[in-house]
């Protein structure tokens, strides 16, 4: 059930989302929430109850216990793998057909964006489906079939690491240089299911406010408030978004795949 605070807030940004150039959307864990994956402030489970994410995604975890770390990433590989995207994700697909420009620049590593159908994904954070070597950082595709855990670079018989940027290291320059750049280009920018807690990422709806953009910063905990040009929408990026799609675009059918497919 939508809160009605909620609802009225849904209701002011539609005019801004229908006369919008260019809509940037940073992503969190919490909009892959509804496609059941963990998010990192829900309790870590089972054999990794006892430690912080912050702990295992760094590259001093992996030099002391590369095995840990790399079946820790093995673990979320296999959660992402059997995850489909969500209402949340579709709904943004959705929005490309009324909106010339949609980047959605996220700070997850599940790729379900791209497996949603967003043309236009900045992966801040890299993405869990690939490799690299932990040695000279260049793309890991294969390597010999040994017992070997984590396995070894066919190039230099350094380690294979996950190719996600953990706590402390640079993010991709690429990735970097196009979301400050879309941010700067944004007239609306949506904040959806992120605690904006890890930077540079958490900078970047503040960017597009310094910009003159509309900005909308949305998870579980931000009171539903407005304040033009920043607002605050409290709810489940499930049932905002699609129902942010049906207000905007009430002849959109996208609307009933989306939604339908959840009934
Ligand atoms: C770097 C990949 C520099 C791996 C990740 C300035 C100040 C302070 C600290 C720093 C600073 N600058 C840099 C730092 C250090 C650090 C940092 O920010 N630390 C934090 C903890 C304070 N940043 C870095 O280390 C970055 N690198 O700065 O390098 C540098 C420069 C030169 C040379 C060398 C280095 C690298 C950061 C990237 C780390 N990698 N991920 C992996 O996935 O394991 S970060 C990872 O954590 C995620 O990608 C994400 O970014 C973050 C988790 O945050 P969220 O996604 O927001 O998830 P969270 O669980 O916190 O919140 C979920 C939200 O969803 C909640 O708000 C909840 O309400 C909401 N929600 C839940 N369900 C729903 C929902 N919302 C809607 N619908 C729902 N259904």
């Amino acid at each position: 059930m939508m809160h009605a605070e909620a609802s009225a807030i849904l209701d002011q940004l539609v005019p801004a989302l229908r006369q919008a150039q260019h809509v940037v959307v940073l992503t969190g864990a919490g909009i892959s929430a509804e496609s059941g994956l963990p998010t990192f402030r829900d309790p870590m489970t089972g054999l990794w109850a006892k430690y912080r994410p912050e702990e295992l995604g760094t590259p001093q975890a992996f030099r002391q216990n590369p095995r840990l770390v790399w079946e820790w990433f093995a673990w979320r590989r296999e959660l992402v793998q059997a995850a489909s995207p969500n209402p949340a994700h579709q709904a943004l697909v959705a929005w490309e057909q009324y909106v010339p420009q949609v980047t959605i620049v996220t700070q997850n590593v599940d790729g379900l964006h791209q497996y949603a159908g967003s043309s236009r994904v900045i992966e801040l954070h890299g993405n869990l489906r690939r490799f690299k070597c932990f040695e000279d950082n260049q793309p890991v595709t294969e390597w010999p079939t040994t017992d070997d855990i984590p396995p070894h670079c066919p190039r230099c018989g350094g380690l294979v690491r996950p190719d996600v940027v953990w706590f402390g290291e640079r993010l991709p320059e690429q990735a970097l240089h196009d979301a400050l750049a879309a941010s700067k280009q944004a007239d609306l920018f949506f904040s959806i299911g992120t605690s904006g807690t890890v930077e540079p990422a958490a900078s970047l709806p503040y960017r597009a406010l310094d910009r003159g953009a509309t900005v909308v910063l949305s998870n579980l905990e931000v009171p539903n408030r407005a304040t033009p040009p920043l607002y605050y929408l409290n709810g489940q990026a499930g049932i905002l978004l699609p129902e942010l799609l049906q207000r905007a675009w009430p002849a959109s059918k996208a609307h009933k795949t989306i939604t339908n497919h959840d009934a």
